[in-house]
């Protein structure tokens, strides 16, 4: 296994850097290596892999250093547009990092991998990308090489990563558990109080305590990350007897934040848009995200929702929700949350397609599978 350490010293024997993107679980133990050891590299955080090409697009602009861009394999799809109209036409270089879920067997438990981690070479090809997958043994030549290609030729190159090339390295904040309000707990309430919304949830660990919490027929995401609110939204519009509920994250939201003035400029009554904020993304090892500064009750307001609160208790929030819950939305709640998942809760289940049909059903009235026999 790669040292960590030896890892970041290449990098940098290359003047690779500023390190900037969105995290994987593949990726954890570096990105907790560089983030533990800010004077090795200079680190920042975008909320979404397209903003970090830009970031970086920028940077080389006003600096002739290459950044380092690292992203999981989904990211991919928020970079295509960057990387052919900014990148490559423009050929500012950019030194890309991406983890390979979804190789082999690998992560045969998580559908959202299986599309993209058996095609992935074919979309590096397609993009026109040079890339080398790291090897144990030859990785810093391979920086090396891709180096020299993205510096003469200035064009964007990727070094891919699998699952095992380093070693862990686990920030201090890792596995702390703070006391207080939870997501589960939140999720709780909310889905006791509200028992006769459908609900929608982020991808990650919010679906997967939401299904242990009360497994209703939700829409229970796995990937396409960011987009919950627009989901729900649209199940919204398009069904205004039912009351929709959507349970985000606030790595998730940040992502895609125009959704909500979009949310705000077609007003759907029937939807309430939860933000469950611990300021990192718990799913892929508590990195933080950039949720300090937004006050999400305010920038809900002013993008057009009907209503919007912050809560950051049981008790707050259990009140507000009896208060609240025959109101016409959008409602946008602004749950404030501690660090912290609930042991020993495992994946959903059920099938994407089994998922799609029981809130079809459950919305109304229709599923995929019925209609097909
Ligand atoms: C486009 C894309 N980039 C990165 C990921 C990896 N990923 C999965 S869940 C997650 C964190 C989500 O954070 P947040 O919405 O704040 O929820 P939390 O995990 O904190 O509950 C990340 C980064 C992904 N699935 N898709």
């Amino acid at each position: 296994m790669v040292s960590l350490r030896e890892f970041v010293n290449a990098l940098n024997e290359n003047e690779l850097g500023p390190f900037m993107g969105v995290p994987c679980s593949i990726l954890a133990p570096l990105l907790s290596y560089v983030l533990g050891n800010p004077s090795e590299m200079e680190y920042y955080n975008p909320a979404n892999e397209a903003h970090a090409l830009g970031v970086a697009a920028g940077f080389y602009l006003g600096s002739k250093k290459i950044p380092i861009v690292f992203l999981q394999n989904s990211g991919l799809g928020n970079i295509i547009d960057p990387l052919t109209s900014l990148h490559q036409v423009y050929k500012i270089p950019v030194f890309l990092l991406i983890s390979w879920p979804g190789f082999g067997d690998e992560d045969a438990d998580s559908p959202e991998h299986s599309i993209m981690g058996r095609d992935f070479e074919d979309y590096l090809k397609v993009s026109h990308l040079p890339y080398e997958i790291l090897s144990e043994e030859y990785y810093a030549n391979q920086i090396v090489e891709l180096t020299n290609i993205a510096r003469t030729q200035k064009i964007p190159v990727a070094a891919i990563i699998k699952r095992g090339l380093y070693d862990s390295f686990k920030l201090s904040v890792d596995n702390k558990k703070q006391s207080g309000f939870q997501r589960y707990d939140a999720i709780k309430i909310i889905k006791e109080s509200l028992e006769t919304f459908s609900f929608l949830s982020t991808n990650g660990i919010t679906s997967r305590e939401s299904f242990a919490g009360r497994g209703s027929p939700d829409f229970y995401m796995v990937g396409s990350m960011g987009l919950a609110a627009a989901i729900g939204c649209g199940a919204a519009l398009s069904q205004k007897g039912k009351r929709i509920a959507v349970l985000d994250g606030d790595g998730g939201i940040l992502m895609h934040l125009g959704l909500l003035p979009f949310i705000g400029t077609y007003k759907p009554k029937n939807l309430f848009h939860f933000i469950l904020d611990n300021q990192v993304y718990a799913t892929t090892q508590n990195q933080p995200t950039v949720s300090p500064p937004a006050e999400f009750d305010k920038i809900a307001l002013a993008s057009g929702y009907r209503q919007a609160y912050k809560v950051s208790s049981s008790e707050e929030l259990e009140s507000l929700l009896a208060s609240i819950k025959n109101c016409d939305g959008p409602v946008l709640v602004w749950v404030k949350i501690v660090l912290g998942n609930k042991e020993g809760t495992g994946r959903v289940p059920s099938s994407p397609e089994e998922i799609r049909d029981s809130f079809m059903q459950a919305v109304g009235g229709t599923a995929e599978s019925n209609e097909r026999l």
